[in-house]
């Protein structure tokens, strides 16, 4: 039975022209893809904090992803960092996740915690250390052989922390050479996500710093080559919505990594900080899926969605909910803006108008909307509360202290 504010919030989308079955079907489509290193232990550059009931092994980290998902429908995969998830048995590994309702999504190989990689991984000069990184890719294409996953999330630390130290475009050519050999050995089905940050852990280069590099690169490789933008790895002020739409449209965006940013890469909640610039990137990601180019629309339909936090301070389990909730909520009032109407304002040039049409989708309250979907879907209303109220925080206690860190 429909209740009051839902009735109320239908008759006015209703008023502005918004086909709310058609949002509902989209809602229930949303999957968003969680990370096992957001459920284990992690911290700062100063320390990591260790927290009771964190999971011990990425088995238990799939339990605890598997609880994201029973709550909130929208979780259905979790993506695996090797040497991080490191098992004896993939097939097994696999096996617990499909128990649980769960996939393992992407594999994200670590080329940046190996004694050997101080100086680089896939651009150190030295060939040995270079090879050594190469094997690790291929290491983790069978390794997504064996999971079942489609999607190899690459992102390097290679860089420089002084003018002169390397040379930049020797190292532009090693990194081609490796991802080369780890595109040849994927299946048609793989596809390999190009991540790119502008700092960090160097300082005065970034072999892979931007869009623009990581987009060039997927060009070289090929089509099962795109890019992943993580929202936190922008300069300030970046406008990464911008960098969303042109992807989009040269059919390369692969996915992204969510969180939020204040200043640099601070892995925070997702929507936490800065809730509009997640609502206007999905503007940019719905107003492409009705293009008239069928790449176009097809790119857009396979974009993964991931999570990509550490959440150091607060409890793991809760901030994941958190996150995918705030994911969902932006996803849906960016589902309420009347494209007809932004499309007539902007063909009548009318700058205050199509202003006007994106922002008042984002200021509608969704609460209604949402409580229909989950109440559709068998889920619970408020997926934080039922988690809170449920007996999990409590009994994974037992784990005690010192789980898995990365
Ligand atoms: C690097 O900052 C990054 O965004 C990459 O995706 C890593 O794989 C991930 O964080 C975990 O450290
Ligand atoms: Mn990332």
């Amino acid at each position: 039975m429909k209740d009051l504010a839902y009735t109320i919030f239908e008759q006015q989308q209703q008023a502005r022209g918004i086909d709310l079955e058609q949002v509902k079907t989209k809602l229930k489509a949303l999957q968003i893809e969680t990370p096992s290193w957001g459920y284990g232990d992690s911290g700062t550059r100063f320390k990591v904090f260790q927290k009771v009931g964190v999971p011990r092994n990425p088995y238990e980290k799939l339990e605890d992803a598997a609880q994201v998902h029973r709550l909130t429908g929208l979780c259905p995969s979790v993506a695996i960092h090797i040497p991080w998830d490191k098992v004896d048995d993939y097939g097994k590994l696999k096996a617990h996740a499909e128990n649980l309702g769960l996939k393992i999504g992407a594999v994200n190989p670590n080329l940046f915690q190996d004694e050997d990689y101080m100086l680089g991984s896939v651009c150190n000069a030295d060939a040995a250390i270079r090879q050594k990184a190469t094997e690790h890719l291929l290491e983790c294409v069978d390794i997504a052989k064996e999971t079942g996953s489609r999607d190899l999330s690459l992102w390097i630390a290679d860089g420089t922390n002084y003018p002169g130290q390397a040379d930049l475009r020797k190292r532009k050519g090693w990194l081609l050479e490796a991802f080369q050999a780890m595109y040849k050995a994927m299946t048609p089905q793989m596809r390999m996500l190009i991540e790119y940050k502008c700092f960090e852990p160097a300082f005065y280069h970034t072999d892979l710093a931007d869009w623009g590099m990581a987009f060039n690169l997927a060009n070289k490789l090929g089509p099962q080559a795109q890019v992943l933008v993580d929202t936190g790895h922008h300069a300030p002020g970046t406008n990464v919505e911008h960098i969303v739409a042109y992807l989009i449209d040269e059919q390369k965006l692969g996915g992204f990594h969510f969180n939020s940013r204040k200043y640099a890469d601070d892995d925070l909640i997702v929507g936490a900080i800065n809730p509009y610039e997640l609502f206007l990137i999905f503007y940019q990601i719905i107003s492409a899926s009705e293009d008239q180019v069928e790449g176009v629309r097809e790119t857009v339909r396979n974009i993964a969605y991931m999570i990509d936090q550490s959440h150091n301070i607060e409890p793991k389990i809760p901030a994941m909910i958190r996150s995918v909730l705030n994911v969902q909520t932006q996803y849906a009032k960016a589902l309420l803006i009347n494209l007809e109407e932004v499309a007539a304002a902007q063909e009548a040039q009318d700058v205050l108008a199509a202003e006007d049409a994106v922002r008042r989708a984002f200021e509608c309250d969704v609460t209604p909307l949402l409580h229909a979907v989950r109440e559709e879907q068998g889920l619970p209303l408020d997926p934080m509360k039922a988690y809170l109220d449920s007996s999990y925080p409590q009994e994974i206690l037992a784990r005690g202290k010192g789980g898995a860190s990365w």
